[in-house]
């Protein structure tokens, strides 16, 4: 095996990058906590997004409004589920979510203590991400998967991808935008992690993400089974 020049003879073939740990191949469903299953949103004909929190002039715009505050960008990207399923190569297509809160900052004037974001979707779902990871170069409020308009099901008409974090961030149907001086736990309560980076397996709150994994994996085909039985119609919004 040790002689020769071994970049010469050895296959040119790009290994797949590594999974996360715990995390195994799936593809891209409708998913939540499980008492959201049968919450499908019916999206307004004009889907506005509402801005709020702790800050000096709430607003509201149009969702067409808030996708034309940037320039329009792509992310390829992976979804990571706290329940260990991994949608890998998605191609997400929208505006960088950094920008948007740079104009929202602008517009309602936060208090100089906001430090945490939260996202509500049509559905009532709420999820909080801290400042600095909901403006990382990555994270995109996306309008399009795969070159498409988002369908329902994967979140019509915006969602949120963030994905250095778990997908209980990523929060379908965007309908509100809080600033925040504090975290707020959201729709999961003490489950979600005020983080949730993947990287560091922070699954969720008080113990480590590699005691939790067993705990998620579990729940997975349960919580599958519930959405299952709540089917989308293709392109329905
Ligand atoms: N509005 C809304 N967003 C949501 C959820 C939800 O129930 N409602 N579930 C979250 C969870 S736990 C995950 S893993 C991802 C799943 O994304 P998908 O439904 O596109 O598979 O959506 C996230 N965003
Ligand atoms: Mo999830």
């Amino acid at each position: 095996m040790s002689e020769g020049p071994r970049e010469a003879t050895s296959p040119t073939r790009s290994a797949a990058p590594a999974l996360p740990t715990g995390q195994r191949i799936a593809p891209l469903r409708r998913f939540g906590l499980p008492w959201f299953a049968p919450m499908v949103p019916a999206p307004p004909a004009l889907p506005t997004i509402t801005v709020g929190g702790t800050v000096r002039r709430p607003t509201q715009l149009t969702v067409p409004e808030v996708m034309r505050l940037a320039d329009r960008a792509t992310l390829r990207a992976d979804l990571h589920c706290v329940t260990t399923w991994t949608a890998t190569g998605l191609c997400w297509g929208g505006v960088p979510f950094a920008a948007v809160l740079a104009y929202l900052t602008e517009l309602v004037r936060p208090h100089r203590d906001v430090r945490w974001v939260t996202l509500t979707g049509l559905d009532g779902y709420r999820a909080c991400l801290r400042l600095d990871d909901a403006t990382a170069p990555d994270v995109l409020l996306a309008d399009t998967l795969d070159g498409a308009p988002l369908d329902l099901a994967a979140g019509a008409p915006v969602r949120l991808v963030a994905p250095e974090h778990y997908g209980y961030k990523s929060v379908r149907h965007v309908a509100a935008i809080d600033f925040r001086t504090r975290y707020d736990s959201g729709s999961a309560g003490w489950l979600a992690h005020p983080r949730a980076r993947v990287a560091r397996e922070e699954r969720s709150r008080g113990l480590p993400g590699v005691l939790w994994r067993p705990v998620w994996r579990w729940s997975q085909p349960r919580v599958r089974r519930r959405y299952d039985r709540y089917p989308v119609p293709p392109g329905k919004h």
